[in-house]
Protein backbone atom coordinates (compact mmCIF):
# COMPACT_ATOMS: atom_id res chain seq x y z
CA UNK A 1 0.00 0.00 0.00
CA UNK A 2 1.21 3.24 -0.94
CA UNK A 3 -0.30 7.38 -0.14
CA UNK A 4 -0.31 8.61 -3.67
CA UNK A 5 -0.23 12.47 -4.37
CA UNK A 6 -4.26 13.97 -5.45
CA UNK A 7 -4.03 16.34 -8.15
CA UNK A 8 -5.91 19.33 -8.33
CA UNK A 9 -7.22 22.23 -10.34
CA UNK A 10 -6.46 23.82 -12.44
CA UNK A 11 -4.30 20.29 -13.33
CA UNK A 12 -6.36 19.44 -16.89
CA UNK A 13 -6.25 15.90 -16.01
CA UNK A 14 -8.73 16.34 -14.19
CA UNK A 15 -11.08 17.24 -17.22
CA UNK A 16 -10.51 13.87 -19.26
CA UNK A 17 -13.00 11.11 -19.05
CA UNK A 18 -10.52 7.72 -17.38
CA UNK A 19 -10.35 4.49 -19.43
CA UNK A 20 -12.96 1.63 -18.92
CA UNK A 21 -11.07 -1.12 -17.25
CA UNK A 22 -11.11 -4.56 -19.22
CA UNK A 23 -9.74 -7.06 -16.40
CA UNK A 24 -10.08 -6.10 -12.68
CA UNK A 25 -7.04 -7.60 -11.93
CA UNK A 26 -4.04 -7.56 -9.08
CA UNK A 27 -2.95 -4.08 -10.32
CA UNK A 28 -6.42 -3.19 -9.90
CA UNK A 29 -6.69 -4.32 -6.29
CA UNK A 30 -3.15 -2.56 -5.45
CA UNK A 31 -4.83 0.40 -6.99
CA UNK A 32 -8.20 0.18 -4.73
CA UNK A 33 -5.79 -0.05 -1.70
CA UNK A 34 -3.85 2.84 -2.44
CA UNK A 35 -6.60 4.83 -3.15
CA UNK A 36 -8.21 3.66 0.69
CA UNK A 37 -5.20 4.60 1.93
CA UNK A 38 -4.37 7.96 0.44
CA UNK A 39 -8.57 8.88 0.92
CA UNK A 40 -8.49 7.87 4.60
CA UNK A 41 -5.00 9.93 5.17
CA UNK A 42 -6.47 13.32 3.30
CA UNK A 43 -9.18 12.64 5.26
CA UNK A 44 -12.31 12.25 2.21
CA UNK A 45 -14.92 9.84 1.98
CA UNK A 46 -15.14 8.81 -1.77
CA UNK A 47 -11.79 9.34 -3.83
CA UNK A 48 -12.13 8.50 -7.88
CA UNK A 49 -8.48 7.11 -9.45
CA UNK A 50 -7.71 10.07 -11.64
CA UNK A 51 -7.50 12.68 -8.42
CA UNK A 52 -4.01 9.99 -8.39
CA UNK A 53 -3.41 10.67 -11.96
CA UNK A 54 -4.74 6.94 -13.06
CA UNK A 55 -6.89 7.37 -15.89
CA UNK A 56 -9.01 4.72 -14.84
CA UNK A 57 -12.69 4.09 -14.00
CA UNK A 58 -11.94 2.89 -10.45
CA UNK A 59 -13.71 4.63 -7.93
CA UNK A 60 -13.21 3.86 -3.48
CA UNK A 61 -15.84 5.36 -1.14
CA UNK A 62 -16.32 5.41 2.68
CA UNK A 63 -19.49 6.86 4.01
CA UNK A 64 -19.16 5.32 7.69
CA UNK A 65 -19.65 7.94 10.22
CA UNK A 66 -17.46 8.42 12.12
CA UNK A 67 -18.03 6.56 15.39
CA UNK A 68 -18.87 3.71 13.07
CA UNK A 69 -16.19 0.96 11.65
CA UNK A 70 -15.23 1.69 8.54
CA UNK A 71 -17.01 0.40 5.65
CA UNK A 72 -15.00 0.89 2.61
CA UNK A 73 -16.44 0.46 -1.13
CA UNK A 74 -14.16 -0.15 -3.97
CA UNK A 75 -16.34 -0.06 -7.59
CA UNK A 76 -14.54 -0.57 -11.28
CA UNK A 77 -16.75 0.92 -14.06
CA UNK A 78 -19.22 2.31 -11.95
CA UNK A 79 -22.03 3.72 -14.03
CA UNK A 80 -25.58 5.10 -12.49
CA UNK A 81 -28.37 3.27 -14.30
CA UNK A 82 -31.62 4.88 -12.58
CA UNK A 83 -32.23 8.40 -10.96
CA UNK A 84 -34.92 9.60 -8.88
CA UNK A 85 -36.36 12.66 -10.26
CA UNK A 86 -36.31 14.01 -6.90
CA UNK A 87 -33.58 16.08 -5.58
CA UNK A 88 -31.27 16.11 -2.61
CA UNK A 89 -28.71 19.19 -1.21
CA UNK A 90 -25.84 18.72 0.00
CA UNK A 91 -22.83 20.51 0.78
CA UNK A 92 -20.19 19.33 -1.50
CA UNK A 93 -16.52 19.18 -1.23
CA UNK A 94 -13.32 17.47 -3.33
CA UNK A 95 -10.31 16.99 -2.38
CA UNK A 96 -9.30 18.19 -5.83
CA UNK A 97 -10.50 21.61 -5.26
CA UNK A 98 -9.28 22.13 -1.74
CA UNK A 99 -10.97 24.84 0.92
CA UNK A 100 -14.15 25.06 -1.41
CA UNK A 101 -17.29 24.04 -0.55
CA UNK A 102 -20.98 24.74 -1.86
CA UNK A 103 -24.27 23.78 -1.99
CA UNK A 104 -25.27 21.01 -4.99
CA UNK A 105 -28.57 19.80 -5.65
CA UNK A 106 -28.65 16.32 -7.24
CA UNK A 107 -31.14 13.10 -7.73
CA UNK A 108 -31.37 11.65 -4.23
CA UNK A 109 -31.83 8.13 -5.09
CA UNK A 110 -29.49 6.85 -7.57
CA UNK A 111 -28.85 2.84 -9.14
CA UNK A 112 -25.17 2.30 -10.08
CA UNK A 113 -24.36 -1.07 -12.27
CA UNK A 114 -20.11 -1.86 -11.47
CA UNK A 115 -17.67 -4.75 -11.21
CA UNK A 116 -16.89 -5.30 -7.51
CA UNK A 117 -13.10 -6.50 -6.73
CA UNK A 118 -13.84 -10.02 -8.44
CA UNK A 119 -14.45 -8.33 -11.13
CA UNK A 120 -18.29 -9.70 -11.14
CA UNK A 121 -20.91 -7.23 -11.99
CA UNK A 122 -23.38 -5.97 -9.12
CA UNK A 123 -26.10 -3.09 -8.81
CA UNK A 124 -26.60 -1.02 -5.67
CA UNK A 125 -29.56 1.44 -4.72
CA UNK A 126 -28.36 4.22 -2.66
CA UNK A 127 -29.71 7.05 -0.82
CA UNK A 128 -28.34 10.33 0.86
CA UNK A 129 -25.00 10.91 1.35
CA UNK A 130 -24.11 7.69 -0.86
CA UNK A 131 -25.98 8.36 -3.46
CA UNK A 132 -24.39 11.95 -3.17
CA UNK A 133 -21.39 10.61 -3.26
CA UNK A 134 -21.70 7.80 -6.04
CA UNK A 135 -22.52 10.78 -8.26
CA UNK A 136 -19.75 12.77 -7.58
CA UNK A 137 -17.24 10.10 -8.00
CA UNK A 138 -18.95 8.53 -10.95
CA UNK A 139 -18.57 12.48 -12.59
CA UNK A 140 -14.72 11.95 -12.30
CA UNK A 141 -14.27 9.15 -14.45
CA UNK A 142 -16.65 11.37 -16.71
CA UNK A 143 -14.01 14.70 -16.18
CA UNK A 144 -16.97 16.56 -14.84
CA UNK A 145 -16.42 18.58 -11.46
CA UNK A 146 -18.75 19.42 -8.54
CA UNK A 147 -18.44 22.78 -9.69
CA UNK A 148 -19.76 22.56 -12.99
CA UNK A 149 -23.55 22.61 -11.16
CA UNK A 150 -22.72 26.07 -9.63
CA UNK A 151 -23.57 29.30 -11.82
CA UNK A 152 -21.00 30.77 -14.17
CA UNK A 153 -20.24 33.20 -12.01
CA UNK A 154 -19.08 31.27 -8.97
CA UNK A 155 -17.57 28.12 -10.87
CA UNK A 156 -15.39 30.90 -12.84
CA UNK A 157 -14.64 32.30 -9.58
CA UNK A 158 -13.21 29.62 -8.33
CA UNK A 159 -11.72 28.46 -11.33
CA UNK A 160 -9.39 31.72 -11.93
CA UNK A 161 -8.68 31.45 -7.64
CA UNK A 162 -6.47 28.03 -8.60
CA UNK A 163 -5.28 29.16 -11.85
CA UNK A 164 -3.99 32.30 -10.28
CA UNK A 165 -2.54 29.88 -7.29
CA UNK A 166 -0.85 27.82 -9.90
CA UNK A 167 0.77 30.70 -11.29
CA UNK A 168 2.21 32.28 -8.43
CA UNK A 169 3.52 28.82 -7.42
CA UNK A 170 5.77 28.95 -10.62
CA UNK A 171 6.89 32.29 -10.31
CA UNK A 172 8.03 31.70 -6.80
CA UNK A 173 9.70 28.60 -8.16
CA UNK A 174 8.15 26.59 -5.19
CA UNK A 175 8.26 23.09 -5.96
CA UNK A 176 5.00 22.35 -7.94
CA UNK A 177 2.97 19.38 -5.71
CA UNK A 178 2.97 16.01 -8.39
O1 LIG B 1 -14.38 13.97 0.92
C1 LIG B 1 -15.30 14.34 0.17
N1 LIG B 1 -16.47 14.79 0.70
C2 LIG B 1 -17.61 14.99 -0.03
C3 LIG B 1 -18.65 15.69 0.57
C4 LIG B 1 -19.83 15.91 -0.11
C5 LIG B 1 -19.98 15.43 -1.38
C6 LIG B 1 -18.96 14.73 -2.00
C7 LIG B 1 -17.78 14.51 -1.33
S1 LIG B 1 -16.50 13.62 -2.09
C8 LIG B 1 -15.10 14.32 -1.30
C9 LIG B 1 -13.82 13.59 -1.71
C10 LIG B 1 -13.60 13.75 -3.20
O2 LIG B 1 -13.14 14.73 -3.71
N2 LIG B 1 -13.96 12.75 -3.95
O3 LIG B 1 -13.83 12.83 -5.28
NI1 LIG C 1 -13.95 14.97 -5.74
Amino acid sequence: MALRPIICLPDPRLRLPSETVEVVDASIHALMDDMLETMYEAPGIGLAAIQIAVPKRVIVLDVAKNDDPPAPMCMVNPEVIWSSPEKSTYEEGCLSIPDYHEEVARPSRVKVAYLDRNGVRQEIEADGLLATCLQHEIDHTNGVLFVDYLSRLKRERVMKKFQKAARLRELGGEPEEE
